[in-house]
């Protein structure tokens, strides 16, 4: 069975991203370029990391919070305590790495602070970046742009929404409530500037994972992906993506840098992000700057797919390349998706188990499936016909036995004048009311597909 090994990116958005894409429409134009490249893993192996002290440190002042204890257990009042059947050693490693946020004043009180209950309560270094100055409870929010040229600022249009959030700071106006715009043309001039602010707040950390507010971390799964991966060695992990002839680490996915490359990039110059304030200017976007910093390092970017993953459960392909791989990363999550998760990892995480795609088949996937679902974008890719003149009269039946007659087919999309089917098991998503798509599942060709067993 053959799968197409270079995928769009945008295309393959959530269906809550597609009700944006009016608004989006202008600056995708820009973006065709913008590939993400798939294919098997290929790591580099390390030796082994000499084994970290599991005892858990009062973080710096830095910190973006003041963490109220010396330990990771949660306040008694809480239900329950994250990962109480973990021993502190199988979390051993968190204090290597610091977490960077990423985010902007417009979305930040709609997907920040789930990560407040839920991830961050186990994460005991982090540091939070977004377009302006400001707090969410202990939690300190920094302005990722506060050292980006002033003159530039005040002359580039892309920094209209930057210029609007400093001047209305003084009178506490809500940016949503304003309706303020341009998050997006803003957004990749503050990665690099993010990069550098997070090595200099704290430069012994082993390794840095750049996020974004709506990516999802599998901790545990990421602690132990770290262990035979030598931080000082100059790494730069991520999942493919490429603009300019330049391959870089999708930003949403997340990627890793270790300590031996941001002493080679930032430490031996620390207004490394200043030079790179033109590249930023003619880029698609932040995550590309960060490819091209790196590049012009020498540094390569080493293929962390399809662990660092760019979906949330419900539109990851599923099929045999990644069944057995672990999850390190989701990206698109919604808040609700962010707490579902933690709930399933926080039930299911083992000392010595990953929780690889398998699992979030079986827990997210596969009791969703049923022969079909009505008002249902199913998200299969591969056309069969669509609009085309005749064709018009064909029938969700046609649509099935187009599906049932390729082999490599699981599932399939129709509606009216356009049929899609795909080699991938995705759940998909319920459209709005009176949508007429539907979806159907070959629910042994599904079920096959569990039958593979994974070594553990
Ligand atoms: C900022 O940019 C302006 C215009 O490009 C330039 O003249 C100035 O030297 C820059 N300032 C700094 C501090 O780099
Ligand atoms: C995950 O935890 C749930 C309970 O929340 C349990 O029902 C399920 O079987 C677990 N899944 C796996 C793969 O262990
Ligand atoms: C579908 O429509 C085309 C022309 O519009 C016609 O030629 C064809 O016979 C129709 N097929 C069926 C199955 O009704
Ligand atoms: C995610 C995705 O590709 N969804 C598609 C499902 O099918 C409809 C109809 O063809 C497309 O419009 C969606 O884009």
């Amino acid at each position: 069975m053959s799968f197409p090994s270079r995928q769009i990116i945008l295309p393959k958005l959530t269906v809550r991203v597609i009700l944006y894409i009016c608004t989006a429409a202008a600056l995708l134009s820009g973006l065709t370029a913008y590939w993400s490249l798939q294919g098997p893993l290929k790591y580099t192996i390390e030796h082994e990391l000499p084994s970290s002290n599991p005892s858990f440190q009062r973080p710096t002042q830095q910190q973006s919070k003041i963490y109220p204890s010396t330990t990771l257990s949660a306040p008694s009042s809480k239900a329950t305590t994250p990962f109480s059947h973990l021993l502190p050693e199988d979390l051993e490693g968190s204090e290597d790495v610091e977490l960077i946020f990423k985010t902007g004043a417009t979305e930040l009180f709609d997907k920040l602070p789930v990560h407040f209950v839920t991830t961050l309560t186990h994460v005991p270094h982090y540091n939070i970046f977004s377009d302006i100055d400001q707090k969410v409870g202990d939690y300190v929010i920094h302005d990722s742009l506060k050292g980006y040229n002033r003159t530039v600022k005040e002359k580039n249009s892309d920094f209209k929404l930057y210029l609007e959030l400093q001047n209305d700071k003084p009178l506490r106006q809500d940016p949503k409530r304003l309706g303020l715009k341009g998050g997006w043309e803003l957004d990749k001039y503050k990665n690099i500037y993010t990069l550098s602010e997070a090595f200099k707040m704290r430069p012994d950390a082993k390794w840095y994972l750049f996020i974004d507010a709506d990516t999802y971390v599998m901790w545990p799964n990421l602690l132990r992906w770290l262990k035979d991966k030598d931080h000082k060695k100059p790494l730069y992990f991520g999942s493919p993506a490429m603009f300019k002839d330049v391959t870089f680490g999708h930003g949403g996915t997340g990627y890793l840098v270790s300590n031996g490359a941001m002493q080679e990039v930032v430490g031996k110059n620390p207004d490394v992000a200043k030079n790179y304030e033109d590249e930023a200017a003619n880029s698609c976007c932040g995550d590309h700057v960060i490819g091209k910093l790196f590049f012009d390092h020498g540094i390569e970017l080493t293929r962390a797919n399809p662990s660092f993953n760019g979906e949330p459960p419900y539109s990851v392909a599923f099929a045999m390349d990644r069944w057995c791989e672990p999850v390190v990363t989701f990206h698109h999550m919604l808040a609700s998706d962010v707490e579902d998760m933690w709930e399933f990892e926080r039930e299911n995480a083992t000392a010595n188990r990953d929780i690889i795609f398998a699992d979030i088949f079986a827990h997210f996937v596969e009791p969703q499936l049923i022969e079909e679902r009505e008002c249902w974008d199913n998200y299969s890719e591969n056309e069969r016909w669509e609009n085309v003149d005749g064709r018009s009269n064909l029938t969700y039946a046609d649509c099935k036995k187009a599906c049932e007659d390729d082999e490599d087919c699981r599932q399939f999309m129709f509606k009216k004048g356009s049929c899609k089917t795909s080699p991938y098991v995705k759940a998909g998503w319920k459209l709005p009311a009176g949508d007429t798509m539907k979806s159907g599942w070959l629910l042994d060709r599904t079920k096959a597909l569990r039958e593979k067993a994974c070594p553990r």
